[in-house]
């Protein structure tokens, strides 16, 4: 698959920032940013840009999801032609604002009917949000994964928290999201060892039932470590046992042999239902020596 194909978008603040530094990471990739915020939308010649509302409205959709949507809508038009061509639609969008919790859904929407599968990772507010904006949220993510094929809920609670360890700025990029998007993709881009597809995607999320991305990485002899790496992602809500479709791409140096990643991918399905169907990729970097990376779409998940 070319990275031409794979469109990165952002929508609001966090959405938008997010989308940049994970678009810094997969320059292969077309980017997206979408906010009623100028700010939002400084990218240069890297990206398309589209502006939620007339130059002369106020800034922000100021907490108004509704608002957010119907932008969105009238300006389908100068969306069609970016959203042309992209066979994947990565989404990137905070919740309980106005452009991430309303736009995010029409986009995924958009994208969905002109032929993309569309994976949007959302992530939730903090718990001492105001009450508004925990509700505004909800409505949002409902949104979303009525309109998305996937949506990873992901807690900013959380995801912040892993950022202050690592003294990053989770509000500017989040290396976790980062690693996440660029496992993602590179899993699709056609250097791999074993090739994963957009079918193989489809088929893994044609079963149906809710699902979420995973990622892992460390020391490529360190099978427990990799396993730990992932079960520390920063979601909301979600429990990954009894999957029954698992997408899962390994990345290691040209030093992994094939019995390791066999017992990478086997620690890492061990957990999935009996009968879960499984579709394996792998790929070997000179950069990746004596390390590896795992990443995973579940589908078939159980609401908690
Ligand atoms: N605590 C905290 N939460 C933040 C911060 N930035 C964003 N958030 C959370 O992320 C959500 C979405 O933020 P944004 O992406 O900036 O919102 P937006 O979609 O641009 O929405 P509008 O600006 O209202 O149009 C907010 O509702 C907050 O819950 C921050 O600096 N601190
Ligand atoms: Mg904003």
């Amino acid at each position: 698959m070319d990275g031409q194909a794979i469109l990165i978008a952002g929508v609001g603040g966090l959405g938008c920032a997010w989308a940049r530094s994970t678009h810094r990471r997969c320059p292969s990739t077309r980017l997206l940013v979408v906010d009623a915020d100028d700010r939002s939308l400084r990218i240069g010649a890297e990206g398309h840009a589209l502006r939620l509302g007339h130059v002369m409205e106020a800034e922000g959709c100021a907490a108004l999801p509704a608002l957010a949507e119907l932008r969105m809508r009238t300006i389908d038009q100068m969306a069609a032609p970016v959203l042309q061509g992209a066979e994947l639609v990565v989404l990137l969008a905070g919740m309980g604002g106005g452009a991430g919790s309303g736009a995010a859904a029409e986009l995924a929407r958009q994208a969905r009917r002109s032929g993309a599968i569309v994976i949007a990772i959302a992530s939730m507010p903090f718990d001492e949000d105001q009450p508004h904006r925990a509700s505004l949220a909800r409505a949002g993510l409902a949104a979303l994964e009525r309109c998305a094929d996937v949506t990873v809920r992901v807690s900013l609670p959380r995801l912040a928290h892993r950022a202050r360890e690592r003294g990053e700025d989770w509000s500017m990029g989040s290396e976790w999201i980062e690693d996440l998007v660029d496992g993602l993709v590179h899993s699709l881009l056609r250097m791999s060892l074993i090739n994963l597809d957009m079918m193989d995607l489809r088929s893994i999320l044609r079963d149906g039932g809710a699902a979420t991305l995973l990622v892992g990485s460390g020391p490529s002899d360190d099978v427990q470590g990799l396993i730990a790496s992932a079960a520390s992602a920063p979601l909301a809500d979600v429990n990954v046992e009894g999957a029954t479709g698992c997408y899962i791409h390994l990345e290691g140096g040209r030093d992994l042999a094939i019995g390791q990643m066999e017992a990478i991918a086997d620690a890492f399905t061990r957990r999935l239902s009996r009968d879960a169907k499984v579709i394996l990729g792998a790929r070997v970097t000179d950069e990746m020596h004596g390390q590896a990376r795992v990443i995973m779409l579940l589908s078939g998940l159980r609401p908690l």
